[in-house]
């Protein structure tokens, strides 16, 4: 299977890829996580990404706050989806991130999940990566089955216990 790149801002994003790394795990799925900075590391970060298809990603996470322009730039660099996470913090708590990642201009395309949506991000590549993998498919739908099947647990304990 293809392999997910998470790449963070700063360290001080980590909380918020745990939530990925930990999607990826449940449902063993390769990944590599690292911290390349749009503007402190811009080098590192742009090589990486453009060596990411033929190093076996098939896609990529970005996360980052402030004026984030990690996950932009990211996908400069390549034509393998781009999942951006915009994260929470500094003055305008992660609003300046959620616009920045998320309004990018026309032929360069972010898919933006929530602020802070780490989960989420990592089940959206999976749903990618799953594209060539039946196994993975299952797995997911798996998810989604019991997912549901707990939310209607709890919808007959409420109807009954009220
Ligand atoms: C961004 O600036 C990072 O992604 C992080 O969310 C934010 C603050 O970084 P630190 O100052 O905590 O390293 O580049």
């Amino acid at each position: 299977m293809k392999k997910a790149a998470i790449i963070m801002g700063s360290d001080s994003d980590l909380p918020v890829v745990q939530k990925a790394i930990d999607q990826f795990k449940a449902f063993g799925v390769p990944y590599e996580v690292h911290i390349y900075s749009a503007h402190r590391t811009p080098e590192e970060a742009a090589s990486f990404v453009k060596n990411a298809r033929k190093n076996g990603f098939g896609v990529i996470l970005a996360f980052a706050g402030m004026a984030a322009h990690l996950a932009g730039a990211c996908a400069a660099n390549t034509t393998l989806p781009v999942i951006g996470v915009p994260c929470k913090g500094g003055a305008l708590d992660g609003l300046d991130a959620l616009l920045s990642t998320v309004q990018m201009p026309s032929g360069i395309p972010v898919a933006t999940v929530a602020l802070n949506g780490g989960a989420n991000a990592a089940l959206l590549a999976m749903e990618m990566l799953a594209i060539e993998h039946e196994e993975l498919a299952a797995l997911l739908a798996e998810k989604r089955a019991k997912d549901s099947a707990a939310v209607l647990k709890k919808d007959a304990e409420i109807a009954s216990n009220l």
